[in-house]
C-alpha cells in the first residue's frame, strides 16, 4: 500500500530527477502520473524500469491523488497548484511562488522537518531555492552548537539552475569558441557564459542585490532562524551541474574548526571531504548524481571573534530541488498522510 503520486513538469530537468529519485528511494507509489504542458504532451519519461507517457497538466483531475510534486515554474504553479490542493492533493512545489507565504511551510527535512504539519493551511508545502537548501543543511548543526549570528556567502552556480536552455547555451557557446564561424550570442544569460563567470542570477532589486541573493537571505531566515543575518553574492559559472558556495559563518559562541568538522561529520545529509592537500576537497563535477551536501575546506576565519570558513557543494537538481522535494514527501507520508 502506498500513495497516488503526480509529478507535474515531468519533462524538465527537475521533473525527470523527481521521477528518478522516487524510484531510486523506493517511495511507496501505488500509481504515478507524469504531467507536462501541452507542448510536451506524449513525451515519454522514465520511472525506474518503466516508461510513462506524459499527460496534460491543463486537463488533469487531481481528485483522489495524494501528493503532487510540482516543477513547473511560478506562472503555471499559480494556476494548477491551487487546483490540486483544492482537490485534496498535497502539493510540494519547487517554484518560488509560495515560499514566503506564512501559511505555507518551507522545508529542508534535515533542518525543519517538524514544520511539515503546517501543510494543512493550504495543502501546499514549498521547496527552497537550490542555493539555500545546501547552505542550510551545512549551517543547521553548527547553529545548534554555537548560534550563528551572521553568514557571508558567495555562490558558484551551475547553468542547470537556469534549466535546459541554460545548459544548451553553455554547450553551444563552448563549441562556438572553437569554431569562430558559429556565433551563439547570450540569450538565457546576460553575458557570454562559456569561459566566463556572471555575477547576476535572477532580476535586480532596488537595493542593488539580485532576487537570487535576496532568496538566500529570506529563505535561510524562514527555514533556520529569523535572527541570522545573511549577505550573499550569487554568481553563474560555466559548470553544467552542481552549485558550490564559499561560506563564512560568525557565531555567538566559540567554535574551533576541529569541533566544527566533527559536528559536520555526524550531521544528516552531509559528507565531509577535507584533507587539506591537493585534491582533498569536493568540486561540483564529483557531486553530480549524489544525494549528499559535501563540505570541504573547513577552517578558522581569524578576521572575526568566532568564525568558520567552509566550501559547500551539492547537486542542485537533487538536494537543491528534486531530492529535497521527495524527502519532504517522505516526511509527509511518515507523519501526516495515511497510505491508500
Ligand atoms: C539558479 N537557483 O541556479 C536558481 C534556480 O527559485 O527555484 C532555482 C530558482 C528557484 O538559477
Amino acid at each position: 500500500m502506498g500513495y497516488k503520486v503526480v509529478v507535474a513538469g515531468a519533462t524538465g530537468n527537475v521533473g525527470r530527477e523527481m521521477l528518478n529519485i522516487l524510484a531510486e528511494r523506493e517511495f511507496p507509489v501505488d500509481e504515478i502520473a507524469a504531467l507536462a504542458s501541452r507542448r510536451s504532451l506524449g513525451t515519454e519519461v522514465s520511472f525506474g524500469d518503466k516508461t510513462l507517457k506524459t499527460k496534460d497538466l491543463d486537463t488533469f483531475d487531481f481528485t483522489g491523488w495524494d501528493i503532487a510534486l510540482f516543477a513547473v515554474g511560478s506562472e503555471a504553479t499559480k494556476i494548477y497548484a491551487p487546483k490540486a490542493a483544492a482537490a485534496g492533493c498535497v502539493v510540494i512545489d519547487n517554484s518560488s511562488l509560495y515560499r514566503y507565504d506564512p501559511d505555507v511551510p518551507l522545508i529542508v527535512p534535515e533542518v525543519n522537518a517538524d514544520a511539515v504539519v503546517g501543510y494543512t493551511k493550504k495543502n501546499i508545502i514549498a521547496n527552497p531555492n537550490c542555493s539555500t537548501a545546501q547552505m542550510v543543511v551545512a549551517l543547521k548543526p553548527l547553529h545548534d552548537r554555537a548560534k550563528i549570528t551572521r553568514v557571508v556567502v558567495s555562490t558558484y552556480q551551475s547553468v542547470s539552475g537556469a534549466g535546459k536552455e541554460g545548459m544548451d547555451e553553455l554547450w553551444n557557446q563552448t563549441k562556438a569558441v572553437y569554431n569562430p564561424t558559429d556565433d551563439v550570442p547570450p540569450a538565457k544569460f546576460s553575458k557570454q557564459i562559456a569561459f566566463n563567470v556572471i555575477p547576476h542570477i535572477d532580476v535586480f532589486l532596488d537595493d542593488g542585490y539580485t532576487k537570487e541573493e535576496w532568496k538566500m537571505v529570506a529563505e535561510t531566515k524562514k527555514i533556520l532562524d529569523p535572527k541570522i543575518k545573511v549577505t550573499a553574492t550569487c554568481v553563474r559559472v560555466p559548470v553544467f551541474v552542481g552549485h558550490s558556495e564559499a561560506i563564512n559563518v560568525e557565531f555567538a559562541d566559540n567554535l574551533d574548526w576541529e569541533e566544527a568538522t566533527d559536528i559536520l561529520r555526524e550531521a544528516p545529509g552531509i559528507l565531509v571531504v577535507d584533507k587539506r592537500e591537493a585534491g582533498g576537497y569536493i568540486t561540483p563535477i564529483e557531486c553530480v548524481g549524489e544525494y549528499a551536501t559535501y563540505v570541504s575546506r573547513i577552517r578558522q576565519d581569524p578576521t572575526v571573534d568566532n568564525g568558520i570558513a567552509m566550501w559547500v557543494v551539492s547537486d542542485n537538481l537533487r538536494k537543491g530541488a528534486a531530492l529535497n522535494a521527495v524527502q519532504i514527501a517522505e516526511v509527509l507520508g511518515q507523519r501526516c498522510l495515511k497510505k491508500g
